[in-house]
């Protein structure tokens, strides 16, 4: 028998090429949030599969882009950048038949020693397979890959044959974490990256770029009479000037209603029980522009 494998899998790519959606479906659960907006991962998140012969640690990465230059944009640029030097092997994730200088600009900030493993996601979405041929054979000449790898994270085809491949390129070694965990980040970090998926999902397209989340407060309450307890969660949604306050909150409430029950619906599927969920809409003026501000709401 072979020797147990474990290791590192930074996810890089451009925005929205699918990274968090492959990172949910190798892990079998909703870890990381998914829109489809890009640039909707902020802050990296470790996803552990443990099979019988390997424990596959993948980090899901913000997507490197380069649209919105601000000090926001920056820091999640560094997050990306580190994540994808400080792994065993990069999954280099881009989208079927959609290769351009997004992609290319990702690639070169990879170090050349890292092994780099390609995956062409979405391949649901190309009518005939053949027509990927010529596209798999240009992009073998971007870089020397260790493979290429056409998958679809929503179908979860050929997913099989990426954890074989990735398996042979990691370390021999002893599990890093316990078989039965699945993430690195604590039921309280999840509560706000919902609440923050639902702000991408029901705001416009611009909104959800100038908000952010934090938790004021996450506590069980035991149990009144007969049956489960209660989760009280309070949350805070940053924006940054007042103006965007009535938008955030729309008409009569409404909007930060939808996306409040949004929210609660998936942490009490999450948390399986109950929860109360206050939400409040704040100013910290200028945050994705204000290092200090940025260090407060936990990005490096
Ligand atoms: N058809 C199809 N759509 C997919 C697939 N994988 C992801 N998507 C969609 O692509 C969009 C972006 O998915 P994400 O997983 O958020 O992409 P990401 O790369 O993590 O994006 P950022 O975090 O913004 O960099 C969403 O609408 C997904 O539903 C796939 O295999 N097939
Ligand atoms: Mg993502």
């Amino acid at each position: 028998m072979s020797a147990f494998r474990c290791g590192t899998v930074a996810i890089a790519g451009r925005p929205n090429t699918g990274k968090s959606s492959l990172l949910n479906k190798l892990v079998g659960q909703k870890i990381a949030i998914v829109s489809p907006k890009a640039q909707t991962t902020r802050h990296s998140v470790n996803g552990i599969l443990s099979t019988a012969a390997c424990q596959y640690v993948f980090v899901d990465l913000p997507g490197y882009q380069t649209r919105h230059v601000n000090v926001l944009n920056r820091a999640l640029n560094r997050t990306a950048t580190d994540g994808a030097r400080d792994c065993d092997v990069v999954v280099f994730v881009v989208e079927a038949a959609r290769y351009g200088a997004p992609d290319r600009e990702v690639l070169a900030r990879i170090p050349g020693e890292q092994r780099v493993v390609a995956v062409v996601n979405k391949v649901d979405l190309v009518k005939h397979q053949l027509e990927l041929l010529p596209f798999l054979e240009r992009l073998q000449q971007e870089r020397a890959f260790a493979a290429i790898v056409p998958v679809s994270a929503r179908s979860g085809r050929n997913l099989p044959e990426l954890l074989r491949v990735l398996a042979a390129l990691l370390p021999e070694g002893p599990a890093a974490y316990p078989v039965d965990q699945l993430t690195d980040r604590d039921e309280r970090f999840f509560a706000a990256e919902i609440l923050r998926e639902k702000l991408f999902l029901l705001l416009g397209e611009e909104l959800p770029y100038r908000c952010d989340v934090s938790l004021e407060s996450f506590q069980d309450e035991p149990p009144k009479g007969r049956g489960k307890g209660l989760r009280r969660i309070e949350a805070t949604i940053w924006i940054e000037r007042e103006s965007q306050k009535p938008i955030v909150i729309g008409a009569g409430g409404e909007l930060l209603k939808r996306v409040s029950t949004a929210a609660r619906k998936d942490m009490e599927r999450l948390f399986e029980g109950k929860v109360y969920l206050g939400v409040w809409v704040k100013v910290k003026r200028d945050w994705t522009g204000d290092e200090r501000l940025l260090r407060q709401l936990g990005y490096r």
